[in-house]
């Protein structure tokens, strides 16, 4: 199938290049995008009705269907991965709109503009840049907020950092019936897409201009995606959400970012759904209806770290504050892990809770060695370091009592 698809992929870019559209450097570039990554290749996927909700105090079987088969082969995961994003999109955070009608923006050594017009509504934004030092072209690490994440050790590993403002695409502070900033410009301000997914929507607009601008500075295909707190939760459905994303690290996520929404309520201290929801419009409206009953969700974040598998993925959690629920946040990093083994794929996934510094978004040299081995086999893919987890034992979950399902052996191909 993965045959089929590339090749039906591969003659839509000879069909571009023989009505004479571009040039030959346009073409060879049309090749190269259709033969790379792309942010959602499960776009053309078949997404039953999921039906009226039922309730399941366990995690969710990832590898089950809306249809109630079980999937066997390791290429069903891609249609199987679409329907867990139409899921987390109708109940959790809302829908992250496809690429709009027109993105254009400028990659320079400092910084990236990004330029939107869709369906008669424009708007720009942009992040600024800091390079590596060496020759590029470069990986890059998109860095949300400005706080939390490591970018000295980003760049000593070789790869760019890109400073980018997740309030300016999607502000704090506004009620559900009046969002803000660039994507509610476009979409409307009483658009039920929740600020993360709206954080990740113009992440993967920075990258959409990477990839037109040629890759002489930055490298489209060598992308990651960092942040802390609120911005470890948008850190991670950027990944989520754009496969273009070679890594995803979240650093100390908390609620309604990492953390199976169904441990939250027996999780000591943890802060609760409804503040999660409330505190700010992070989540998508719909995930209203079940602040109090996540048991009914239809999906659950381990499907969230499926949705990132096989790709890089390091998580980096505080287990010395409470609040951030590190213990829930460890059952979706190993719940999620079973879709990675299942891909054959268990060694890309990295979970690291068992640190000194209780700070949160603290410096921690813990963590260097870990970035740097994921920066190195994710962006610059010279390493081959194995994933771990180091799981603090203050705050340890047991997968155990979290799922009724095994993990499948899927096929090949
Ligand atoms: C962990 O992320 C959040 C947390 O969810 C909020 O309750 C708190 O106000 O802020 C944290 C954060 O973003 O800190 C910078």
């Amino acid at each position: 199938r993965a045959g089929i698809r590339s090749a039906v992929v591969l003659s839509a870019a000879a069909a571009l290049a023989f009505a004479g559209t571009g040039t030959a450097a346009a073409t060879a570039e049309t090749a190269r995008a259709a033969a790379g990554p792309v942010e959602d290749d499960g776009a053309d996927c078949p997404v039953p009705d999921p039906g009226p909700p039922t309730s399941n105090s366990r995690l969710p079987d990832p590898f089950r269907k809306i249809d109630g088969t079980r999937i066997t082969a390791k290429s069903d995961w891609r249609c199987r991965r679409a329907e867990i994003k139409d899921l987390a999109e109708r109940t959790v955070y809302g829908r992250k709109p496809p690429k709009p009608d027109s993105v254009t923006g400028t990659v320079t050594s400092n910084s990236i503009t990004v330029n939107v017009t869709h369906q008669g509504r424009s708007v720009g934004f942009s992040a600024s840049v800091q390079l590596p030092s060496g020759t590029g072209p470069f990986p890059a690490v998109i860095v949300l907020g400005g706080f939390g994440a490591d970018t000295a050790t980003i760049r000593a590993a070789g790869a760019a950092v890109i400073n980018y403002d997740p309030l300016a695409v999607g502000r704090e502070g506004t009620p559900r019936s009046n969002k803000q900033g660039a994507f509610y410009s476009i979409y409307g301000s009483s658009s039920s897409t929740g600020l993360l997914a709206a954080w990740a929507w113009g992440a993967s607009r920075i990258i959409d201009v990477i990839e037109q601008s040629g890759g002489s500075i930055l490298k489209a295909d060598a992308m990651g995606v960092t942040g802390c707190s609120r911005y470890g939760k948008g850190a991670f459905v950027t990944g989520a959400f754009d496969q273009r994303i070679a890594l995803t690290m979240p650093i100390e996520p908390g609620s309604a970012g990492l953390p199976i929404f169904r441990g939250i309520p027996g999780e000591s201290g943890a802060q609760p759904l409804s503040s999660a929801y409330n505190e700010q419009p992070w989540l998508g409206d719909a995930f209203g209806s079940y602040t109090g009953n996540p048991t009914a969700l239809p999906v659950d974040t381990h499907e969230v770290v499926g949705m990132i598998a096989p790709r890089g993925l390091f998580i980096m959690e505080n287990p010395h504050i409470d609040w951030l629920a590190a213990r829930s946040g460890s059952v979706a990093a190993l719940a999620g892990a079973e879709v990675y083994k299942a891909l054959g794929a268990g060694d890309n996934i990295t979970y690291w809770s068992d640190v000194q510094d209780g700070t949160h978004c603290a410096s921690r040299s813990e963590w260097r060695t870990p970035l740097q081995q994921n920066i190195q086999k994710f962006l610059l893919k010279t390493g081959s370091a194995t994933g771990v987890f180091r799981i603090s034992s203050k705050k340890a979950g047991n997968l155990a009592e979290w799922r009724d399902w095994q993990t499948p052996i899927l096929s090949d191909g």
